[in-house]
């Protein structure tokens, strides 16, 4: 019989991990999904947020249908994101969750952190390059990292990501590349998708593409970028969007939480 070498016991201990307990944020959103509960994900981009804020709005957005709360830029000034996150933190109970341009917006202050691969492009610095610089800061931090495959999709107008990770958009009328891009991240073993149109994109994600992309998915699909409006909302949702994220339009006029309320 084999003897486990004393190299493994750590592999043991992951597998006997309560259920739960690594993966809170992910198996919650399966759990809503099971539930048929949409989720929302209210983003703060740190660079244009001014922290006496952050106590107000989110006031309003734990009045709110928001499940999530997002934060993270294209460019954010370092340590600014850690000032931001600490202070949400005080105010609510909701999982704040990393969504960082850079590895500088790493935090321990947050739950969990979309680990993005920004597959839609061909940048290897944006696929692997910053998630091996990330690992430092990783390696003993209590984030839940979650594997996300990040798709940048044309909305019509150049966007901070295209600018900052120098990677184009992904035609939207190739929906089948678009289809195939996702299923292949599924298979790399990602936790989920995101498709994103771009902050403050003109164009949100077209139904169809959401709808195309969620048929083949077995794995939970965020959508963002460019909707600011219920019914553009709501259209995600009907499309097949399990999570839809939202800032610019908080950004923009916090009022739109009262249109959202619980
Ligand atoms: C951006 O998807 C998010 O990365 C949200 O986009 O700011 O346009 O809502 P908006």
């Amino acid at each position: 019989m084999k003897i486990l070498s004393t190299k493994q016991p750590d592999i043991l201990r992951n597998l006997c991990k309560p259920e739960g307990l690594s993966n809170a944020i992910y198996q919650n959103i399966l759990k809503s999904i099971a539930e048929n509960k949409k989720l929302l994900a209210v983003l703060i981009d740190p660079d244009k947020f001014a922290i006496e804020d952050v106590s107000w709005f989110i006031e309003k957005l734990n009045q709110s249908i928001a499940t999530h709360v997002f934060v993270g830029g294209s460019i954010v000034e370092v340590n600014a994101t850690e000032r931001v996150v600490s202070e949400i933190k005080k105010y609510t109970k909701l999982p704040v969750i990393l969504f960082p341009g850079d590895v500088t917006q790493i935090t321990d202050y947050a739950d969990g952190l979309l680990f993005l691969s920004l597959i839609s492009g061909r940048n290897p610095e944006y696929l692997i390059g910053k998630h091996v610089a990330s690992v430092s800061k990783l390696r003993n931090s209590s984030l839940e990292v979650i594997p996300t495959g990040y798709m940048l999709i044309e909305n019509g107008k150049e966007t901070a990501v295209q600018r900052v990770t120098e990677t184009k958009p992904m035609p939207k009328n190739n929906i089948q590349n678009i289809v195939d891009t996702a299923k292949a991240a599924e298979f790399l073993g990602m936790k989920l998708i995101y498709l994103e149109a771009g902050s403050g994109a003109a164009h949100a994600v077209t139904s169809e593409i959401i709808s195309s992309v969620k048929q083949e998915l077995q794995i939970p699909l965020i959508v963002g970028g460019g909707i600011r409006t219920i019914n553009q909302l709501d259209a995600a949702y009907k499309s097949g969007a399990d999570l839809v994220v939202i800032g610019t339009a908080f950004e923009e006029d916090a009022s739109f939480f009262e249109q959202l309320k619980k």
